[in-house]
């Protein structure tokens, strides 16, 4: 009977709304009812607009090298190709894709597998398919035109690997695709620095997830294992609240996950024999409140009761531990007859909205011109995890000094809600190693001097921590020194 109740997952992954989900927003399941017969949706395409900015395509390739595995799994697991991947152009690509294999499929399976799902997955590539890619019993298939199209994507690979993993007697709605999402984003994306997304915690689509399969919901995931950890106590394992669904699932306890609403079905009552609330939407709704309240914050999985199951070292969201300044406000707000700071050179910076807005506009004398920066112009994803926004290093282009600055805020052109309130400014004679010069964490001013004290320097960072009050918008239109 088991084969008849074989599943095929089918996630159709489109380099907009999955990166930031982990799979497709608008993606439509294939999947087997009971009687064993295929159904298909027809897949609705989302709108290039919700592309990930946070995840710099090349910066994923060094996931292997970056973060290399303890198990040495290379010889259980084995990843074998099949189809047409000569007609997929990157020469990079499959080599990335069997990296990936290596390091994250070992993780699903000791985590989530019980032995019983395949150890070697054939990875197929095929151009005759609607499915941009898919994933069922030991199989996960790309379509060619799509990787040939997105040869920067690779994470989707990890998605149809946990779907292997699921291997589930029955099809469930948004729980599959949820934890798909969630095996991507555990052991893909925050297993290595470089492939870290982040995910604004107060966001709309995050607070407004209905229990859409392909919805913001993997941080919700990450609350429950954080919430209810799998444990190790007195040598035996003690599931907690995912890994017990998944379990539930896997042996048939569960076989639905449509209503999350009512208390007292089968989802509901293990939900509340672990966690004492009566249903998963009184638990979601808990989560909401503490996203929103900040009660819990997210930054990474590095304090994790559960990792003992892999012993693996995460990235964290840390903010740089020095020690910052902190310099004397002056009581006017002064303008510099030599502005040691003037037509600097952009040595480098966190990223610009456009042309007409440049992070140079910050240093060209004029109050009309500003550096404006939205969060999804920054890539940087190591600086992100620091706590630092967005930043720009000036090289003054000699040695140049001066005794305060300062810092014409957005309020002094638009609306003072767009003030930046916290940042740090930092100077060095070569463009890597900055000397804190003046923190400011919670700045109201418009337009402010800093006295900073004499410094004779070439290079001049500033780090902005808090660039607005609401989206992570910079706008800052002048800063001068003297
Ligand atoms: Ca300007
Ligand atoms: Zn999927």
């Amino acid at each position: 009977m088991k084969k008849l109740y074989a599943r095929r997952f089918v996630s159709f992954i489109l380099a907009s709304a999955f990166m930031l989900s982990g799979c497709s927003s608008g993606g439509s399941e294939s999947g087997t009812t009971s009687s064993g017969t295929s159904i298909k949706t027809t897949e609705t395409v989302p709108s290039e607009t919700v592309y990930n900015e946070y995840l710099p395509s090349e910066m994923k390739r060094e996931f292997s090298v970056r973060n290399p595995m303890q198990l040495d799994s290379s010889k259980e697991f084995k990843v074998v190709f099949e189809g047409e991947w000569d007609k997929i152009t990157d020469e990079e690509y499959k080599h990335a894709l069997q990296n990936e294999f290596y390091q994250v499929y070992p993780r699903l399976y000791t985590r989530w597998g019980t032995g019983s799902e395949p150890k070697t997955i054939h990875l197929i590539a095929e151009s005759n398919t609607e499915d941009i890619a898919c994933s069922w019993e030991d199989k996960v298939q790309v379509q060619v035109r799509y990787a040939n199209e997105h040869p920067e994507d690779i994470g989707y690979l990890a998605h149809e690997l946990t779907h292997n993993i699921q291997s589930y007697p029955v099809g469930l709605k948004w729980w599959t695709e949820g934890f798909a999402s969630y095996g991507r984003f555990r052991y893909f994306h925050w297993a290595a620095d470089d492939c870290v997304y982040l995910i604004d915690q107060k966001g709309e689509d995050l607070i407004n997830w209905s229990y859409e399969p392909y919805g913001e919901c993997v941080l919700f995931f990450a609350y429950m294992d954080y919430r209810f950890p799998t444990l190790l106590k007195n040598g035996e394992w003690v599931p907690g609240l995912v890994d017990s669904i998944h379990r539930a699932i896997k042996n048939g306890e569960i076989t639905d996950d449509s209503d999350p609403y009512t208390p007292g079905n089968p989802f509901n009552s293990l939900v509340k024999k672990i966690t004492g609330y009566e249903t998963i939407e009184a638990l979601r709704a808990k989560y909401v409140e503490e996203c929103v309240n900040g009660t819990w914050v997210f930054d990474g999985f590095g304090s994790y009761k559960d990792n003992i199951v892999l012993g693996m070292h995460y990235p964290q969201i840390k903010p740089d531990v020095y020690d910052r300044k902190t310099a004397p406000k002056s009581s006017t707000v002064k303008e510099y007859a030599n502005n040691v700071f003037k037509d600097a050179r952009v040595y480098r910076c966190s990223g610009f909205i456009n042309g007409n807005e440049t992070a140079a506009m910050l240093v060209d004398g004029k109050y009309d011109t500003k550096w404006c920066a939205e969060k999804g112009n920054v890539t940087e994803v190591s600086m992100l995890l620091k706590g630092v926004c967005h930043y720009i290093v000036l090289d003054l282009g000699s040695y140049k000094t001066f005794s305060s600055y300062t810092l014409y805020n957005a309020g002094t052109v638009e609306d003072e809600s767009y003030n930046a309130t916290s940042w740090e400014l930092l100077w060095s004679n070569t463009p890597n190693h900055f000397i804190p010069l003046d923190y400011q964490k919670d700045c109201k001013e418009n337009a402010v001097t800093f006295e900073t004290g004499e410094v004779t320097c070439r290079y001049i960072m500033l780090k902005i921590y808090t660039p607005d009050n609401g989206p992570g918008t910079v706008r800052l239109y002048e800063l001068q020194a003297g």
